[in-house]
């Protein structure tokens, strides 16, 4: 059955700030407390999706969540009235407020895993909101993302959208940047890479930084799925000590097609092999070699993390502007637009601002492959157009500061201004209310 991918990219939050806040995640650690842009942000956020609508794409927009997050200061036992609570957490913990603060929803590679209809054993498409334990600032994400993917894809007949997994260290879940579905004419394979086994303290496992996804989430998403065909593979724990903290750091793969470096993956060439024998003679891995890329280059440059698109021309690259400056990632490029693969096309994206926190093209968007009825049920005003373009882009520049800096979470008028924004986004997205301030 032929199935059209749906980008689904978070919209960056009007509070997208540097704050250091991922270990693990290079480029987060290393911009702390630097100045960010949300205008900016936001703004190469949109001009992403619009590039990828003219190539052809099917694409959507997933509105930002509520931030600060007020009531979750006071759960912590902050209390007072807005105002006071802000202060109070400023000035006893300013960690915890840059937490609440966070606008890491736009990451939507890590909002859910997805299985589509005719993978899963009831054929409704099934997704999973990730529970992100792994980092406070992106484990209270869940009850939002799962509040507002049941708005996005409201009809319970198509769309089953679970609970999230138990946040427990044993099922850390970080979504579908961990997980790949792979097709060819012979053939389906979810292609699911985690970081640890949970149970088995004495398999392999990174030193420096930690796995954040684990093999028993894995495997309990594709059970609660009734995904048919899985393969699991571990990701090689050296490679996370590097600061490959999501497989989509590392490897990116569309239909026949897998990009890869050749030292992502434990036992990488029998986990390729296995891929082979599912999918035969349509499958092809494109290895990357260390000579060719160092592991390093490969994180400054996030050429993994480009979207791989099946456009009507056939697979297109669309990578981060960060790739025009490495010499060697500009050779891997070109040779495999040139040579036999089926990549015809590679364009370069600059989302900066998302980059300076560890997320690049992919990993702003969320793949979601729907049957042609599927895709003409999706709330239609999330649906990219140029009309839509248009009004984002006006929303943007009426309501997100030009330039933030970490002390500016503590101001009050931030965060009005920042609930008054997300209401009137609603309104434009006619998304009704799915913020708990609306209820
Ligand atoms: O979870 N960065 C995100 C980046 C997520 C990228 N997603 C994928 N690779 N799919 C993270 O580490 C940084 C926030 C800060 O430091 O302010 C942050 O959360």
């Amino acid at each position: 059955m032929h199935l059209t991918e749906l980008q689904v990219d978070g919209l960056v939050g009007p509070t997208h700030n540097y704050a250091g806040l991922s270990s693990g995640n290079v480029a987060s650690t290393s911009h702390g407390g630097a100045v960010s842009h949300p205008r900016a942000a936001a703004l190469q956020g949109l001009e992403k999706m619009a590039f990828v609508a003219s190539l052809g794409i099917e694409q959507a927009v997933m509105p930002p969540q509520p931030r600060p997050d007020l009531d979750m200061l006071r759960c912590l036992g902050i209390e007072g009235t807005d105002e006071q609570v802000l202060q109070r957490a400023h000035a006893t913990d300013p960690t915890l407020l840059a937490q609440v603060s966070s606008a890491s929803a736009m990451w939507t590679a890590n909002a859910a895993t997805v299985t589509p209809s005719p993978d899963a054993e009831d054929h409704r498409v099934h997704m999973t909101p990730a529970n992100l334990r792994c980092k406070f600032h992106r484990a209270i994400e869940p009850p939002q993302t799962q509040r507002t993917l049941n708005a996005i894809f409201p009809d319970p007949s198509r769309f089953a959208i679970h609970d999230p997994l138990p946040a427990a260290d044993q099922f850390g879940d970080e979504g579908a940047a961990n997980h790949t579905r792979l097709a060819t004419p012979s053939g389906t394979v979810h292609f699911f890479v985690y970081g640890r086994t949970a149970r088995d303290a004495g398999g392999p496992a990174p030193k420096r930084f930690p796995a954040r996804q684990t093999l028993e989430a894995s495997q309990a998403v594709a059970r609660r799925h009734g995904v048919t065909s899985t393969l699991f593979a571990q990701q090689h724990p050296d490679v996370i000590d590097a600061g490959v903290f999501h497989n989509d750091v590392i490897s990116v793969g569309t239909a026949g097609t897998l990009l890869i470096h050749e030292r992502a993956l434990v036992n990488q060439s029998a986990v390729l092999d296995a891929l082979h024998e599912k999918l035969g003679d349509g499958f092809a891995a494109l290895i990357v070699s260390n000579d060719a890329l160092s592991v390093d280059e490969a994180i400054r440059t996030y050429l993994f993390n480009s979207q791989l698109l099946e456009t009507p021309r056939g697979l297109e690259l669309v990578a981060p502007k960060a790739v025009d400056a490495s010499d060697a990632a500009q050779q891997v490029v070109d040779a495999w637009v040139a040579g036999p693969s089926p990549i015809v096309a590679a364009h370069t994206i600059d989302v900066r601002e998302s980059m300076q926190n560890g997320g690049g093209p992919a990993c702003l968007r969320l793949r979601v492959p729907l049957t042609q009825d599927e895709l003409a049920s999706v709330h239609p005003g999330v649906r990219w157009s140029a009309s839509l373009h248009a009004t984002l882009t006006r929303w943007v520049e009426r309501w997100y500061p030009e330039s933030l800096e970490p002390a500016a979470l503590a101001d009050p008028l931030l965060a009005v201004t920042c609930r008054d924004a997300l209401a009137s986004l609603t309104g434009e997205l006619d998304l009704g209310a799915i913020y708990p301030f609306q209820r």
